[in-house]
This record gives C-alpha cells, structure tokens and sequence, in this order.
C-alpha cells in the first residue's frame, strides 16, 4: 500500500517534471474598454496575440478582465475596481488615470519604450512628445484632426479646384450654396458648410490661417495670454459669422448632433463636412454612395488654406494622452506586460489587430496577395495604428489616404499644458464663456464688435487667474 503510494507520488512528480515549461507560462490580466469575453473576436485576436507572442519566445496567458462598456460607466466602474486592491497588469484609460499615477500605482513607460523592439519605432511624432510630458500612457494613434471632404461630382459641376486660401474658401461656399446641385429644382437652400456642436472642427483648418499659432500666445506686451481673446481669434470668429451671416455656414450648428451634420451632407443640404479622421471620412463616402445608390460619388479632402495668418493643421495638444495603455506600478509581471505591448506595436501584432483574420476580414491568393472582404468595414483594433506599418493592400480609400498624409505631413505641437486640478472649475467657466459667445458671435445674436464684452466675461470667469498661472509655466 504504501509503495503503491510512493510510485503514485513520483509518477507524480515526474509527470510535473515533464511538464515544466508550462509553468513557466506567465499570466497578465488585461482591462480595456470594449474588450470583453462574451466577444468573439475579442477572444479571437487576443489567442492569436497569445500565439504570435509565444512564437517569439513568450509563453503569456492573457487574462481579460470584463467591464461595462460605454466611457463614464467604464471610468467609474475601472476606479472602483482600482481603488479596491484589484489593479490588472495592462490597465486601458479614458480619463481617471492622473490620479492613479500620482498615487504611483502607474509605471513609468519610458525607460521600457526606449529599450523596446517595437514601440519607439511605432510612435507618432506627438506620441513622443506627450510621453516625455507624461510617461505613464501609451496611445499609439495619429493625432485627431478633422478635415473638410466635398463630392468630387459637386466640384466638377462647379468647375472648381479645391479651395488654397481662406478667400476661396468663401467662394466655393458661396458657388454650392448659389447653385442647385441637390437637384431639388431651388438654388440657395444648400449650405456651402455645416457642423455640429461647437466650431472647434472648423479650427482644424482655419486655426493657423487667421493665426491662431497654439492655446497661448503672446499680446502686444509681450505677455502670455489665452489665444481665446486674441485679434487673431476674433478675425477667426469673424469670418465664421460672417459666413453664417450669408447663408454659407449652418447658424443651427449648436443644437446640430452628429448624425445631423451627416444627414445634411448625404441629402445635399450641405456641401461641406468635415470628417474627424482618415477612417471616419472612408465612412462618410460610404453613407454617401448609400445614400444614392446607382451613382459613383467619390469624396475629396479639401486642403488646410492659406490666409492672413498662415497656413497648416491646428497645433496638436502634446501635454499628455488624453487616454490609453497603462503598466501597474505594482504589477509582478512588467516585462511579461510590456511584451504584450510591444508585440501589438509590431508588424505580427499589427497585422492581426488592423486586419483581422484571413477568411473572415480578408483572403489570401496563391501569391500571397491579400484582398480584403466586406468584413473589414465593422472590425477595428483594440489596440494601436502603429506609425510605421503599412498594410500589404491598402486599407483606406485614396481620399482618406489623401487624409492621413496631410496628418503626417503638417504636425506642430501646442503649448498647452495639464491643469492643477484647482484651476477646474475655471477652466470649465472661461469654456462655457467662449462658446457661448461664439455661438451668438455665429446666429447673430450677438456683433463682433461686442467682442470687448466677450473678453471681459472670459476673463472674469477665471480667464485672467489661468493667465497669470500660465506665464509661470511658459516663462518668458
Ligand atoms: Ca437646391
């Protein structure tokens, strides 16, 4: 009996030595927004992360962690998860993540980014900027900057190019709305432009042509003062309302959602829109072609223009990242963590999150040529668009191509910096005061040469205490 026991015991002990390496399997728990076990294709791609990753010598099970969905639901849900004791390995963050890292429970990246195989080679130029600022996020994305698309059909009707400076602008705006190009047999009731919300699409392009440089700029003083409240802004503002005034802009842009601005545009009520990214534009050339079945309607990018004060793409804000990837601080597998980091930023991790997989998102003939499938319209990755990647068929549509050059081709970092979290509620103020002014500014309500009163309002609710801060950040 007791032998018997033995033997049992060694065969044991012998099986566990046979099967050793899987011990050596490191587990990293993961939690991001939208990444859910009850997802088959999450579950997909993130097995097919496990195998690319263990084909390069890392054996890791990846453990994903379930939270709702939606950005205020998962940001309350991640805090208490957080504060609780309970902090996975890769934490994803869309806001709450200042007050993790003051507390330390965030790694800093950059000494992992520097030694990576991958990621430093991955990064956008405002990546790195916004890392030096702030090292605990990694969000590897180009930046956000909306541009202008018309149909190409219209602009040939017209038999105009696309508008170069600010004067043209306003000519291309004044010929859609003078002519009949919707068809409904009356000129004058299309816009040349709409939107929706707030004007701050509008300032992706018009931003440097009035001048309007970066968040802080220097007064006739020499001083730093809020761009907000410059000459600059209000010759800016002043061409939105008088565009507006003449019919060309959409005065009901405020209480506009963004599927109206769409449908304003799909239904020829518009001319303009402008398109939050290279992928949001391939969409709305979709919804376009959707719309009017039968016609071959391709949309074309409209150029930042030329105008009194320059010309290029608003400054982007390099102060920190707004939202992505985090370390835990306290994590006992970092290298096992940032190696599933580094691998997304990699061609193979690139690859299965940009592309999905063969026979579903795309197919693959004898020569190896990849030709994707209608599927690849609804996936998207979970993770990184990695700078340095390209796919081996393009994935954007030569318009939204056109797009994402522009992005790589004209970046310039803002001033801008982090807020202490004193200064919140007048930032919030002087925010509210800004567009408030600018939506009376825009329908009328209120005279550019009111302007003064605007200023003045702005710098009560908190305009000239952040003014005072900033000149202590900026220095000279
Ligand atoms: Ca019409």
């Amino acid at each position: 009996m007791l032998r018997t026991l033995l033997l049992a015991t060694t065969a044991v002990a012998m099986l566990g030595a046979a099967a050793a390496p899987a011990l050596s399997q490191t587990v990293v728990r993961l939690v991001s927004k939208d990444l859910l076990t009850t997802n088959s294709d999450d579950m997909k791609e993130i097995e097919a992360i496990e195998a690319g990753l263990k084909a390069q010598g890392h054996d890791i099970d990846i453990q994903t962690v379930d939270l709702p969905g939606g950005t205020a639901a998962y940001v309350e849900a991640l805090g208490i998860m957080l504060l609780s004791g309970d902090i996975p390995d890769i934490i994803y963050f869309q806001g709450g993540d200042q007050k993790m890292a003051e507390q330390d429970i965030l790694e800093d990246l950059s000494p992992w980014i520097e030694g990576s195989a991958h990621i430093k080679d991955a990064l956008w130029p405002h990546n790195v900027e916004r890392l030096a600022n702030y090292p605990y996020l990694l969000y590897i994305y180009p930046p956000r900057a909306p541009q202008p698309v018309i149909r190409q059909d219209w602009l040939d009707q017209l038999g105009m190019e696309p508008p170069t400076t600010v004067e043209e602008y306003e000519a291309l705006f004044r010929a859609i709305h003078d002519a009949d190009l919707d068809g409904d047999g009356t000129p004058g009731n299309t816009l040349g432009l709409t939107g929706f919300g707030t004007t701050a699409e509008l300032d992706s392009v018009f931003n440097q042509a009035f001048g309007v440089t970066g968040t802080w700029m220097k007064n006739a003083e020499g001083q730093w003062v809020n761009s907000r409240i410059t000459d600059a802004e209000k010759a800016k503002i002043g061409f939105y309302a008088d565009l507006a005034a003449k019919g060309l802009y959409d005065k009901e842009y405020v209480t506009n959602t963004y599927d109206v601005k769409e449908d304003k545009f799909y239904t020829g009520k518009a001319g303009v829109i402008f398109g939050s990214s290279p992928e949001v534009i391939d969409i709305y050339g979709g919804k376009m072609r959707q719309a009017h079945p039968g016609e071959d309607i391709t949309l074309t990018v409209l150029p930042a223009p030329s105008g009194p004060g320059g010309q290029g793409l608003a400054a982007v804000d390099v102060a920190k990242e707004a939202r992505g990837f985090a370390i835990s601080a306290l994590s006992e597998n970092k290298e096992a963590a940032f190696a599933v980091l580094d691998f997304m930023a990699s061609k193979e991790g690139q690859d299965i999150d940009r592309m999905g997989f063969e026979g579903t998102q795309y197919t693959k003939d004898a020569s190896g040529a990849v030709t994707f499938t209608d599927q690849i319209s609804t996936w998207y990755a979970r993770f990184f668009n990695a700078a340095n990647w390209a796919p081996p068929t393009p994935l954007l549509s030569p318009t939204a191509q056109t797009a994402l050059d522009n992005i790589k081709a004209d970046f310039t970092a803002d001033n801008t910096f982090v807020w202490p979290a004193e200064f919140a509620a007048d930032v919030d103020a002087t925010e509210q005061v800004y567009r408030a002014w600018v939506a009376k500014f825009i329908t009328g309500e209120a005279s550019i040469d009111q302007w003064g009163d605007f200023v003045a309002e702005y710098n009560a609710a908190g305009g000239e205490r952040m003014a005072e801060y900033a000149r202590t950040v900026l220095g000279e």
